[in-house]
């Protein structure tokens, strides 16, 4: 009996200590004590042992101790919910939230998704494919002869482990895979990243952006060549844009011509873009050579095509005035910064 009777006076030193280390949980104290395992709860159970002469005496004491416990929770719930009003009250709920840092899209990948959506509203459908290429697929099957200068190690990269293994040097192989695997007819742009063994400098680099388009059907002729890339000048540089085709020369397309545009600089007036001429070139084109539809067994009496192909960052420069190629890889944020909203 001594011992529930220390128990019970103990109660309200226990509790007090406990209050100085917790008083930010009520919840957890209301538990502690007052639940249905609570100590307070407990020592009730322990009544039953105690001798009848003695019960009132205890009992007593045992609702004093309940009443104290019970108050110091009361307390203790009003001070922590008063705690919650006044961190509510300290806030200033009208201020600005932190903003949020949102990245923006690649120059290169504006000018990229813009030129691909304007062919797309052509018909023409979107092909991608290795980087690493084989020598047919890069050079072989476009008409490159053996001893194109194109194909020397000075300006194609090869792969070491396989010399017939190579950086692809344009998005030709992936239409060469097209070919090999559709039948015409075939109305395809290739996008993708292309290589070639050049010094870094602000014209050159090791690597650019290629858009190649290819269209293949039975009688399509030089007129529609011309007109599906006027129609693109059109909608990517503006209706006032004039175009004009140059007679060219390339292994993979007979007769070729390269395409210039009026230049958006100068407006045609003459300045260092266009280096004075008033007109800048913007891609290269023709149509198909016979021998390239061959390779695919693809009958070149029946079929003809036509096939262009263009780089990103020319456009990109021409577009946005990005004078050095470097910019477009030195991932310097006040460069990226700039091209922000499109798409
Ligand atoms: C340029 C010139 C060109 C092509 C690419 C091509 C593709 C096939 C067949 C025939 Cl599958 N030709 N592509 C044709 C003419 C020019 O690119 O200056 N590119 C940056």
């Amino acid at each position: 009996m001594e011992e529930l009777l220390q128990q019970i006076k103990n109660i309200k030193q226990e509790v007090t200590a406990y209050i100085a280390n917790h008083a930010d949980d009520a919840e957890a104290f209301r538990i502690k004590y007052l639940g249905t395992k609570g100590l307070v709860k407990n020592i009730m159970g322990e009544m039953k042992n105690v001798p009848n002469e003695k019960k009132k005496e205890f009992g007593l004491l045992l609702n004093e101790v309940k009443q104290f416990v019970e108050d110091k929770y009361n307390s203790l719930k009003q001070s922590t919910q008063q705690t919650d009003t006044n961190t509510f009250n300290l806030i200033d709920w009208s201020l600005p939230g932190n903003p949020i840092t949102v990245g923006t899209r690649h120059p290169l990948s504006i000018v990229r998704n813009q030129i691909v959506s304007i062919f797309k509203r052509l018909g023409f459908a979107v092909a991608e494919g290795p980087e690493i290429e084989d020598d047919w697929h890069n050079f072989g099957a476009m008409n490159l002869p053996e001893d194109h200068p194109a194909r020397d190690m000075q300006d194609t990269f090869y792969i070491n482990k396989n010399p017939d293994w190579l950086l692809r040097t344009h998005t030709s192989s992936v239409q060469a895979r097209v070919m090999e695997n559709q039948k015409p007819p075939i109305r395809v742009i290739c996008p993708g990243r292309v290589y070639r063994n050049e010094t870094i400098s602000a014209r050159a680099h090791c690597f650019f952006h290629q858009i190649e388009g290819l269209y293949i059907d039975e009688n399509v002729s030089f007129a529609d060549l011309k007109q599906t890339l006027y129609f693109f000048v059109q909608e990517m540089f503006g209706k006032e844009t004039k175009v004009r085709f140059r007679p060219s020369y390339f292994p993979f397309t007979e007769p070729s011509a390269e395409m210039d545009i009026s230049c958006l600089i100068c407006g045609g007036d003459g300045c260092n873009v266009c280096k004075h001429t008033g007109w800048v070139e913007i891609l290269g084109s023709g149509m198909v050579h016979p021998k390239v539809l061959e390779n695919f067994n693809i009958d070149s009496n029946k079929y003809t095509g036509f096939a262009f192909g263009m780089g990103v960052e020319r456009i990109c420069q021409l577009k946005y005035r990005v004078n050095d190629l470097r910019l477009y890889s030195q991932n310097d944020i006040r460069f990226l910064k700039q091209f922000t909203g499109a798409i």
